[in-house]
Order: structure tokens, then C-alpha cells, then sequence
């Protein structure tokens, strides 16, 4: 990657990666897209440009204006909120989706494009998911999740496209909420705990899902698209996590250093409905073997990094 093209660069992970990869391969080489502008000076080193994806004239016109030959795709409705409005996340979801690629081998660009374990439903087996397994999800984004992995593979069979993907778990930051995934309330339940000495969180005590934290999930996606081609048999998209936690094993993580932190439960149907539909834990070999995946943090490592970020963020004291 040289010069690299960010959509949905206002993003959980489009900030932060915006950040990373101007940090890696130069500020002038990053060019930053989203719909709006952002709100403050956060990536305003660097180039930005207004982006609707899809606007597939305009995407073209954006990628040979700054003769970009990577593509990160990352703009897309999350689980929750493309339940709410299924026919907006898939126009959304797929028609960004086939501009990010077409233009992609319009230019030769090299691409990526993150999965999730959304693109697993009640029927794939529950543990130590496999890499290859049954895929039939029943949510929108599930649907959506599982059509971007076959049309990168037909992308990158049809027309060569070096189409590359990673099926994200629940991804844990500290700098950027998420919104409108279901997955969100491990990022709420530290801001909760620091704020306000509580949390009701809208899944079950017992929910298990696979999380990571943001900078193996940054370190991922680099790793991923540094890696030499002929190594990736799997390529859209790998499975990649970092732990199988449940709300209660936050909830008890956060309580050896916030003692008297309270969590409860208002169950949400809608997004337990979905987490109940995901894997308890997928199995990450083939991208450990294929390319190297290796995540530095568990619970409770992440756990005493988040708590110190967000405290020094925020002056919660
Ligand atoms: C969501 O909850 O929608 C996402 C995901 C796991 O893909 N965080």
C-alpha cells in the first residue's frame, strides 16, 4: 500500500486507522472520506474529502484525483441499526460495496473490506467456529456480511481484484463509539463504570461473543494487507478474535479495579435476537498460519488500558 483511500474514515475504526496508516505511510498518502465533515481537527492532517460511496462517479473520480492503489472500505449500517432499517442497509452496505469494487479494478487497486461474525447465523456450529462453515444468517447485515465476502471472492477470480477481508468480532475502543452495532455495550460499560459507577446493559449475563481490542484490529487489517498474495487461501474473509467474553466477565474484569461498579440487565430483544444468532467463539487458525495473526490483548490487559485512556480522556475524578 502507497496511497491509501478511507471510506467511512469517521468511523470506530475509520478514525483510528486513518490515524495509523498516516502515521505508517504519510499523512499526504491517506486520503480520509466520509459523508460529513468531520467535527473537530481530528484528521485534518491529511487530506479529506466529502464521499458519498454511493456515488460510484464520484468514488472514481476521488481515487484517480489522488492515484490511489489501496481501497479501505470501511463505510456500512451496523448489525442493530440495518435490522431497523434493512432495506436502507442494504442499499447502503451492497451498493457502496459494488462501487468500492468496481472502481477498485477500474484502477488495479488493491482492496479491503471487513466481514463480522454477523456473517454467521443460528445454524453455523457455535464454538470454535471454523474458517469454512455453514453461513446462513438471518439478519440484514448478516446478509449483507456474507454477499461482500462472495462478490470480493468474485472480484478477485472474475478480474483479478486482490480483494482482501477479516470477519471482525466486537471491536473495543476508546476514541471513537461505534453506534448501531450490537456489540456496543463493551465500549459503554467502561465509559458507564467510570461516569457513573453503573451499567444496564442490553444483553444477558451470559451472552458469549467474540471481541478484540482497536489496535489488534488496526494491526490486523495492516498485517492482512502487507501479506505476500500468495500466502491468502482464504482471503474474504479470515476469522480473527482476541477473546470469547460474556457481559458478566466484563462486568466482574472491571470490578477488581472499580470495586463497587453496579451492572444490571434491561434485556433488548431486537439485539439479543442477533447476538443470540452469532457464534459464543470462532476459530482464528487460518489467519494465524496464513499471515501471522497474532492479538496482544486479552480481557484483562484491555481492561486496564481502557480504564487508564478513557480516564485520562475524560477526568472522570
Ligand atoms: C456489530 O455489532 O454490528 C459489529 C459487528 C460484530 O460486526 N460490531
Amino acid at each position: 500500500m502507497k496511497r491509501i483511500l478511507i471510506t467511512g474514515a469517521l468511523g470506530q475504526i475509520g478514525s483510528e486507522l486513518t490515524m495509523k496508516c498516516r502515521e505508517i505511510y504519510g499523512e499526504d498518502q491517506v486520503i480520509a472520506t466520509d459523508i460529513r465533515q468531520p467535527k473537530d481537527e481530528k484528521l485534518s492532517n491529511g487530506p479529506f474529502e466529502i464521499l458519498d460511496v454511493m456515488d460510484g462517479n464520484k468514488f472514481l473520480e476521488y481515487v484517480k484525483k489522488y492515484r490511489v492503489d489501496s481501497i479501505l472500505h470501511l463505510a456500512a449500517l451496523l448489525s442493530a441499526t440495518a435490522e431497523n432499517h434493512p432495506l436502507k442497509a442494504w442499499k447502503l452496505n451492497m451498493d457502496g460495496l459494488l462501487n468500492a469494487l468496481e472502481t477498485s479494478r477500474l484502477v488495479k487497486a488493491q482492496f479491503f473490506t471487513p466481514s463480522s461474525i454477523g456473517a454467521f447465523g443460528p445454524s453455523t456450529p457455535k464454538n470454535n467456529t471454523p474458517q469454512v462453515t455453514l453461513q446462513r444468517p438471518t439478519t440484514m447485515y448478516g446478509i449483507n456480511k456474507v454477499a461482500g465476502e462472495l462478490l470480493s471472492d468474485y472480484y478477485f477470480y472474475k478480474y483479478g481484484v486482490d480483494t482482501r477481508g477479516l470477519r471482525f468480532p466486537g471491536l473495543i475502543s476508546y476514541l471513537t463509539p461505534p453506534g448501531g452495532g450490537t456489540t456496543d455495550y463493551a465500549i459503554e460499560i467502561y465509559e458507564e463504570a467510570l461516569k457513573n459507577g453503573r451499567y444496564t446493559c442490553y444483553l444477558a449475563k451470559g451472552t458469549s461473543l467474540d471481541m478484540m481490542y482497536m489496535p489488534d484490529a488496526l494491526a490486523a487489517i495492516l498485517d492482512l494487507m502487507e501479506a505476500e498474495s500468495s500466502k491468502l487461501k482464504h482471503r474474504n474473509s479470515y476469522n480473527v478474535t482476541a477473546m470469547s467474553v460474556t457481559p458478566g466477565d466484563f462486568a466482574k474484569e472491571i470490578q477488581k479495579h472499580l470495586p463497587h461498579f453496579v451492572m444490571d440487565y434491561n434485556v433488548d430483544p431486537v439485539r439479543q435476537r442477533i447476538a443470540d444468532s452469532w457464534p459464543n467463539s470462532i476459530d482464528a487458525a487460518a489467519a494465524k498460519s496464513e499471515w501471522g495473526f497474532k492479538p496482544a490483548y486479552d480481557l484483562e490487559n484491555m481492561t486496564i488500558d481502557m480504564l487508564e485512556k478513557l480516564t485520562k480522556q475524560n477526568s472522570y475524578f
